[in-house]
């Protein structure tokens, strides 16, 4: 009795939807539907997949299971696939950071046209049809939420509107976690359904298929396919072609800040894209010691660098580090903001002969401080990396002192290690054995 009153209820609303966007006849592109949708959502999977799979490697490369690097609460358990990031090669920070910002920005267009392309479905009426349902659209609020989230706080934080609360990285992080758990859920719903559409066109022909002969998709069992289509306007190679030239556009804007070359000089959404002069210090530059508030009294003749870690904690002023055995590394900086400058040719003194001098000759970890004691003013390096023939306390660059800017007197250049950790206006290191 009572399920036939909720049944007959049902009915009633499924039969009078509140007006406007709940009315399936209120959204009229003739474009929408199956095909297009699985498109966009096949670039999405293969992209977002890449995105993630990035994303965790920088994180790996951060060193998270050494304390001073990550202060993620419970990274432990979200960490369990960490390994030792390798020294070799030198650019490979460079290239899997330039792919994950880059691959990011270039998707914005493909995610937009995405959310498009399924927006009726927001509106789906009645807004509970049974509990599986209600499942589904809790879980395409965490896909949709954690997707705008991802990509938003990604995107403030390349351009440097550092707004969040609390850490840009802890918030990054955590959220891609939950966007994947939404993400996996959302693929395993909709691969078949996905694929099944894919097939149902063929691609060259929708290339071909000019705005005149541009028809609305047959019925879909999922409804995106409008029941009451307008007139087209564009054409669907016309939409391929204008979120293609979107991510294209967004390509070559910004891909020049890791890639370099030619494009370097058109990096112009990138606020570190372009190069500054051919000076041995003009490349780019992510704090300055004005901007930290290292002034040149600190750098001056009164500083020292204090070694410790063994019986003894000696003081080296520049001179002393200048004549220990110096050597030379040809080695990039890259930015988890994306963007890496080509290899610099970096000379000083080998992390592993401070270890030495320090009494710790097989150190497994040193802390560096800077005179900074800022969020970036320390960092921990790993075994591999203090005792990597290539890891300098570099005093010079490019045949040049050490700018200001640049860490003088002393900096951290490590190969393949995130710029971050790349400590400037080195103060104290810390081995430990
Ligand atoms: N003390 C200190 N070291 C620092 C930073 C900083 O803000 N303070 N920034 C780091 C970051 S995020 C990067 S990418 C590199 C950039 O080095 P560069 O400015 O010489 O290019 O320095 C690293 N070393
Ligand atoms: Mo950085």
């Amino acid at each position: 009795m009572r399920r036939a009153i909720w049944r007959t209820r049902w009915r009633w609303m499924e039969e009078h939807p509140p007006p406007g966007p709940f009315r399936r006849g209120f959204w009229r592109s003739p474009l929408r539907g199956p095909w297009l949708t699985a498109v966009f959502g096949f670039a999405l999977l293969i992209g977002i997949s890449v995105l993630f799979v990035t994303g965790l490697l920088s994180y790996a490369a951060y060193n998270p299971d050494l304390g001073a690097n990550d202060l993620t609460p419970d990274k432990g358990v979200l960490g369990f696939y960490l390994f030792d990031w390798p020294t070799d090669p030198v650019w490979l920070y460079r290239a899997t950071q330039g792919v994950h910002v880059t691959l990011g920005l270039v998707l914005i267009p493909v995610l937009l046209a995405k959310l498009w392309s399924v927006i009726p479905k927001l509106f789906d009426w009645p807004p509970s049809r049974s509990a599986a349902q209600v499942v589904e659209r809790l879980s395409l609020l965490l896909l949709v939420g954690g997707a705008v989230f991802e990509f938003v706080t990604g995107i403030l934080n390349i351009q440097m509107f550092y707004v969040f609360p609390g850490s840009f990285y802890t918030l990054h992080f955590y959220g891609a976690w939950v966007f994947m758990a939404a993400f996996v859920v959302h693929v395993a719903f909709r691969l078949g359904r996905m694929s099944s559409a894919l097939r149902s066109r063929n691609l060259r022909e929708e290339l071909l298929t000019d705005l005149a002969h541009t028809r609305t998709e047959p019925p879909d069992p999922d409804q995106l396919v409008s029941p009451n289509p307008a007139e087209p306007t564009i054409s669907r190679r016309g939409v391929l072609g204008l979120v293609g030239a979107s991510s294209l556009t967004l390509f070559v804007l910004t891909a020049g800040q890791s890639i370099g070359g030619p494009l370097r000089r058109i990096a112009l959404l990138a606020p570190r894209g372009q190069e500054l002069g051919n000076g041995a210090n003009d490349f780019q530059v992510n704090k300055t010691a004005a901007h930290v508030g290292v002034t040149p009294e600190q750098t001056g003749p009164a500083w020292r660098l204090t070694l410790r870690g063994g019986q003894t904690s000696p003081t080296l002023s520049r001179e002393d580090l200048l004549a220990m055995p110096q050597h030379t590394a040809q080695l990039p900086i890259a930015c988890v903001e994306g963007w890496s400058t080509t290899d610099q040719v970096w000379t000083g003194v080998r992390m592993r002969d401070l270890a030495a001098l320090a009494g710790v000759p097989e150190p497994v970890t040193v802390f560096v401080e800077s005179l900074e004691d800022g969020t970036f003013g320390s960092a921990t390096l790993r075994q591999n990396q203090i005792l990597d023939d290539r890891s300098l306390l570099a005093l010079s660059v490019n045949g040049a002192d050490l700018s200001l800017d640049h860490g003088f007197p002393a900096r951290v250049i490590v190969p393949a290690n995130p710029g971050v950790h790349n400590t400037k206006w080195v103060a104290r290191m810390t081995f430990e054995a």
